[in-house]
């Protein structure tokens, strides 16, 4: 489908909210996502990367099945420093945020250096429906179906230079439109950078949508990035720049706790935050701590990017 702006992205191509209303009934009643995707095959949308059923290394995650978190939560409880530290504080501060109009610069490593209006931007590029599991390295989970499409076509759009190594993306830097960016709790803009196969891996995400709808402003609007085997803060929101570089970025939350954060964040349950363990996570809505992932689950998809990696150095 094609992303429509007036309209939000709901087209009848799309599945609303009561068919995901069901999806979910469905999926208490089977209890398993692995099944809930097989009834996906018979919607117009598509799933992708849930790899749920048993994982040798880990069978006691196994046995948990994975549901959609709600949109309540999906929606309310937030990390979004530009709109405050709290949860809660996004949904509310970010109401009001204006995406009309919306211009992403485009500059660095690229055939032509260019500020392209939102609508040029993404326009004609395929939006599907992807359920992802997503971990927060503050240690809960959730899973949420985004609406987007692979940053790989929108690389191809761009037409980076064979110089291009790395892709860096920016926030948007404006104190009088997000009011959290007048203290100065992280070094603004936020910033965010992958390598370029990482970027180009088929479940890297540009989202514009969840659950069917446009995103809303505490999610990222209009436009953010979701790598579904990393921890959730390379998930940056309101973009705005776009650069392609030789060099590795230096993304924000490693230049301002480097002891803490790294390049690559990859979800890894063996390495731990130096202050507390990544072994296990709280799924939003549940009580009992699950067992984290290697790679969020996604291993089978993305380890072989890592080969040669020693992922205890390279956190
Ligand atoms: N610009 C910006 N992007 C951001 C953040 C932020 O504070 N600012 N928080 C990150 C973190 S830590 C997480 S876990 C996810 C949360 O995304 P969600 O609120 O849509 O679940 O957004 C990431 N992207
Ligand atoms: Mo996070």
């Amino acid at each position: 489908m094609i992303i429509k702006r007036s309209t939000g992205i709901v087209s009848s191509e799309i599945t609303d909210e009561k068919l995901y209303t069901n999806r979910r009934q469905f999926m208490k009643q089977t209890g398993s996502l692995a099944l809930a995707s097989l009834a996906a095959g018979f919607l117009p949308s598509t799933t992708l990367g849930c790899q749920t059923g048993a994982d040798a290394a880990n069978p006691a995650s196994a046995l948990l099945p994975d549901e959609l978190t709600p949109w309540e939560a999906v929606t309310g409880y937030n990390n979004f420093y530009e709109f405050g530290t709290g949860k809660e504080d996004p949904a509310r501060n970010a109401q009001g945020f204006v995406t009309i109009p919306w211009e992403v610069k485009v500059s660095g490593e690229v055939e032509e250096e260019k500020t392209w209006d939102f609508e040029e931007l993404v326009g004609g590029l395929e939006v599907e429906e992807r359920i992802y599991r997503m971990r927060c390295v503050e240690g809960w989970s959730m899973v949420i179906p985004w609406n987007g499409f692979p940053l790989a076509s929108l690389i191809t759009r761009l037409k980076p230079t064979s110089k291009a190594n790395f892709i860096e993306f920016k926030t948007l830097h404006d104190a009088d439109r997000m009011p959290g960016q007048k203290r100065a709790v992280l070094d603004w803009p936020y910033t965010e950078a992958l390598r370029m196969d990482e970027a180009n891996h088929p479940l890297t995400l540009m989202v514009t949508g969840v659950y069917g709808k446009t995103l809303p402003p505490q999610n990222g609007a209009p436009i953010r990035l979701i790598i579904p085997w990393k921890y959730g803060f390379k998930g940056i929101k309101s973009i705005v720049s776009i650069r392609f570089t030789q060099k590795q970025p230096l993304n924000t939350w490693r230049a301002s706790i480097p002891g803490e954060y790294g390049f690559y964040a990859n979800v890894n349950p063996e390495v731990d935050h130096p202050r507390w363990s990544q072994a296990t996570e709280r799924r939003i809505g549940e009580f009992r701590r699950r067992d984290t992932l290697m790679f969020n689950g996604y291993a089978d998809e993305v380890a072989s990017l890592y080969s040669g990696l020693d992922l205890r150095k390279n956190y």
